[in-house]
C-alpha cells in the first residue's frame, strides 16, 4: 500500500515513516509523486483547515490515499504566534538559526510556555476526510541546543526529558511529539488499509 504525504518537508516525512515502519506502507512525499510539486495555497484560518486543504488538493488530483500535516509552534508570550504562520514567520527565506535566536531574545524575561500543534488530515477515496489535532507542551529554551529534528526543535525544551526536541533521537521525539500523538490516533485506520 502507498500513502502519499502532501508535504515537501523532509523532517515531517522522516518522522511519519519511522512511526509507520511496522506497517506494510510505502510513505511518499510530494517530491516522489510529482515532477513539479504543485504550490498549494494554505489560506485556512486553523491548522485543521490547512491540513484539509493540502490533503484534499492532492487527493482530488491523484485519487489516492493522502495524509497532510499542518503544524506549528504557539508561543504564549507572543499571543500564540507564529501558530499557523510558523513556516513563514519572519519571511520564508530567513534561516532557522536566525529565527530561533530572535525568538529566544524576544521571550527573555517573559512567560516561556509554548506548544507544538499538529493537525493531520487523512483522505481515503470514497470516504469522509478524517481530522485529528494534538499538541506537545514545552518551553522556549534560553539557548539553541541540539542538531536533530528540524525547524523550531533546537529551542523547544521539553521539561519531562530535560532537553530540547533537537537533542532527542527521532525515536524519542516520536514518543512525545504532537505529530506522533496525532498519528497514533490514525494508526488503526492506516493498519487496515
Ligand atoms: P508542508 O506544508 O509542505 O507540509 P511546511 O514546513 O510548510 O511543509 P507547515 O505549513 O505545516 O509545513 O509549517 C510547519 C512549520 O512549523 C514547519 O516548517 C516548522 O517550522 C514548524 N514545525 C512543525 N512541526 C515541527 C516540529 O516537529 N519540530 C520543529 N518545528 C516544527
Ligand atoms: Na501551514
Amino acid at each position: 500500500k502507498e500513502l502519499i504525504v502532501a508535504t515537501t518537508n523532509q523532517g515531517k516525512v522522516k518522522e511519519i515513516q519511522a512511526m509507520l515502519k511496522d506497517l506494510n506502507i510505502e510513505v511518499k512525499s510530494l517530491k516522489d509523486v510529482y515532477d513539479e510539486v504543485p504550490d498549494i495555497i494554505e489560506d485556512g484560518k486553523t491548522f485543521k483547515e490547512n491540513a484539509l486543504i493540502k490533503a484534499q488538493y492532492v487527493a482530488n488530483d491523484l485519487h489516492k490515499i493522502v495524509l497532510a500535516d499542518d503544524s506549528g509552534i504557539e508561543i504564549d508570550a507572543f499571543g500564540k504566534l507564529p501558530g499557523i504562520y510558523s513556516a513563514r514567520f519572519l519571511g520564508k527565506d530567513t534561516p532557522y538559526p536566525i529565527i530561533n535566536q530572535a525568538i529566544i531574545d524576544a521571550v527573555e524575561g517573559k512567560e516561556r510556555t509554548c506548544r507544538f500543534v499538529c493537525a493531520l488530515a487523512l483522505c481515503i477515496p470514497g470516504q469522509e476526510p478524517i481530522l485529528i489535532q494534538e499538541t506537545f507542551e514545552g518551553e522556549i529554551n534560553d539557548h539553541i541546543a541540539g542538531v536533530n529534528g528540524f525547524g523550531y526543535d533546537p529551542i523547544f525544551y521539553f521539561p519531562p526529558c530535560q532537553k530540547t526536541s533537537a537533542e532527542m533521537t527521532l525515536e524519542e521525539k516520536n514518543k512525545y511529539s504532537h505529530r506522533a500523538k496525532a498519528l497514533k490516533k490514525l494508526y488503526a485506520i492506516l493498519k487496515e488499509l
